[in-house]
């Protein structure tokens, strides 16, 4: 029913060597320097050229090289808006700084919100924690403890969710992004295979296995969820550091 990420995009098994392609690259621009010393100016003013176009369009997105192969693996991941790449980031960074990061809920909610980690870890009475079972396209399996807050009680309560509301998209920093149907998002009895008595809500996790996630490595919070049915490949539905959770 939901679409992860497809095989052919996940790089767990085979890293994409950037490094490699440019040595590639670099090398290449060697050999041909040396091949045409007369036109090594020439040359040179192109690559500096390039150099700038790159950079104007480039300039405000933070790159490094986590990002770039967490967006090659999201089938999910949508192109960077405009907007997006538009947007002033460097002052978003300050504050992030300053204040840490908050996880924004927006649309069709009463009260849009900007939660901190510890106002999230205040919601007592919202909070679960369980080993949740996972299974990614390669089969490869696990069980993982998170500890986070119920996703459907946090909109419901908190935000004051809309009753035209339809779906529920889940935004990371790199793109990557998970919509889901309100259904989805309410149902409270998610399994795991192995274990037929275990039921999960979706959650927003800030733990994981006993640690909290690093604040530096971007926002601290996961969606979690378990199975619809046996066989559901659920890891690729996991989205790390959210940025946003839009809802329509
Ligand atoms: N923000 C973000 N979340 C993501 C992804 C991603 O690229 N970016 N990849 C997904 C996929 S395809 C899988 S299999 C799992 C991997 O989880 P892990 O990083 O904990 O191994 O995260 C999912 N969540
Ligand atoms: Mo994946």
């Amino acid at each position: 029913m939901l679409s992860g990420c497809n095989s052919k995009n996940d790089n767990e098994e085979t890293p994409v060597d950037i490094e490699q392609e440019e040595e590639i690259s670099q090398k290449d621009i060697e050999d041909i320097t040396e091949e045409n010393i007369d036109e090594e100016a020439d040359i040179s003013q192109d690559l500096e050229d390039k150099g700038e176009e790159e950079q104007i369009e480039e300039g405000p997105v933070e790159h490094n090289e986590e990002s770039e192969n967490k967006n090659e693996e999201a089938s999910q991941s949508v192109e960077k808006s405009n907007e997006e790449v538009e947007s002033n980031e460097s002052n978003e960074s300050e504050q992030v700084e300053e204040e840490g990061h908050k996880l924004k809920i927006e649309g069709k909610v009463e009260n849009e919100l900007k939660l901190s980690l510890d106002s999230l870890k205040d919601m007592e009475s919202i909070i679960f924690q369980g080993d949740f079972y996972s299974l990614n396209n390669f089969g490869t399996t696990a069980y993982t403890n998170f500890k986070g807050v119920n996703l459907w009680k946090l909109l419901e309560q908190n935000a004051n969710i809309s009753s035209e509301a339809t779906k529920v998209i889940i935004v990371a920093t790199d793109g990557y992004k998970m919509e889901f149907t309100i259904e989805q998002v309410k149902k409270q009895d998610y399994i795991d295979e192995t274990n037929p008595d275990a039921k999960f809500p979706m959650i927003i996790a800030w733990e994981e296995n006993g640690e909290e996630y690093d604040s530096e490595e971007g926002p601290p919070f996961k969606l979690v969820v378990g199975q619809t049915e046996p066989g559901d490949i659920n890891k690729p539905q996991w989205v790390s550091n959210i940025d946003k959770i839009t809802v329509e």
